[in-house]
């Protein structure tokens, strides 16, 4: 597939930092070496994209508010009506039994829950043994220069899930909806692209949640816009409002975006980062904001803390 614009190919290229080694994966309550890291082509996982996932990151070998994001999984397992087959202390100890075995202190652990294997058709109720997988890995989304810049994004024309039809809250295995969102901007070449909800409001990108600063003011869309409740985005809130600022979670729209002083995304993969352009206009000065880079340093110190 070619889809990326050639800058873009080239920014994402040198962000990877090192070598993705062999490492280990955790399924089921075996590690296996990555080549014969396998599950079956029956699992609904693959066939429909019938689960669901999280992608957590540790710091100095612990991972990052881990009991939130066993939380939010367990959650969208509840919600599509899928049984998790381990309990959250099994999960938490095969997290870091991996995370040891691959000798990563600061890395990136991706948790996939699959429907289990079946016929073929859609019913859930004929498959069986939900597949646990664990990768653990390195990730680095953008190059460092990317965050001392800021991103620039585009607007999407397709449009993020309605709630009533994927519920985007559900942290499933289909992530097509994101996924044309991602080749729109990397057409437009852009590494990143802002999704709007059935109303036209302001949601979210494709991995990350969206914040915005006017006159001294945090904003974010509230979650009922239909956005992930981002485990980053909850953390950047907590410590707005400890530094005293003010946050407001409220309905935006693209104006909102086009007028703010700073933008910034924050998630799991990118953690905070500054966006300066958005369709084409600068925002503020289209320079990271002092507001960003102060919750930036904060998220940073959060983290390694
Ligand atoms: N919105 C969406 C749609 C996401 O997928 C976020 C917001 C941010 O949520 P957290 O809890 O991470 O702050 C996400 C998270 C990847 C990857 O491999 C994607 C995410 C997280 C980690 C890795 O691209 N998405």
């Amino acid at each position: 597939m070619s889809v990326q614009s050639s800058s873009a190919r080239a920014s994402e290229s040198s962000a990877t930092p090192r070598e993705s080694k062999a490492f280990k994966v955790w399924i089921s309550g075996r590690l296996y070496e990555k080549e014969d890291a396998k599950i079956s082509v029956y699992d609904h996982g693959l066939l429909y994209g019938d689960g669901v996932f999280e992608g957590l990151r540790s710091y100095g070998g612990k991972v990052f508010r881990l009991e939130q994001h066993l939380t939010r999984l367990w959650n969208s397992a509840k919600a599509i009506l899928l049984e998790i087959p381990l309990s959250r202390e099994q999960v938490a100890r095969a997290i870091n039994e991996t995370l040891a075995a691959n000798g990563l202190q600061d890395g990136y652990i991706r948790l996939i829950v699959t429907r289990g294997s079946g016929s073929l058709g859609l019913d859930p109720n004929r498959t069986s043994n939900p597949q646990v997988i664990i990768i653990t890995d390195y990730i680095a989304v953008y190059p460092e220069e990317l965050y001392r810049q800021g991103l620039e994004i585009v607007t999407a024309g397709t449009m993020r899930n309605h709630p009533a039809a994927l519920n985007p809250r559900i942290k499933s295995l289909n992530y097509l909806n994101n996924i044309l969102a991602k080749i729109e901007c990397l057409q437009a070449g852009c590494m990143e692209a802002l999704m709007l909800n059935h109303k036209g409001e302001v949601s979210e990108c494709t991995a990350d949640n969206i914040f915005l600063v006017r006159d001294g003011v945090l904003l974010t869309p509230p979650v009922d816009a239909g956005v992930l409740e981002g485990i980053t985005r909850d953390a950047v809130i907590e410590l707005a409002r400890k530094s005293g600022l003010e946050v407001r979670e409220q309905t935006l729209t693209r104006h909102d975006v086009y007028i703010a002083d700073e933008c910034f995304l924050t998630g799991t993969a990118v953690e905070v980062i500054a966006v300066v352009k958005v369709d084409s206009r600068r925002i503020g000065p289209g320079t990271p904001g002092p507001i960003t880079c102060d919750l930036k340093e904060r998220f940073h110190k959060l983290t390694r803390s």
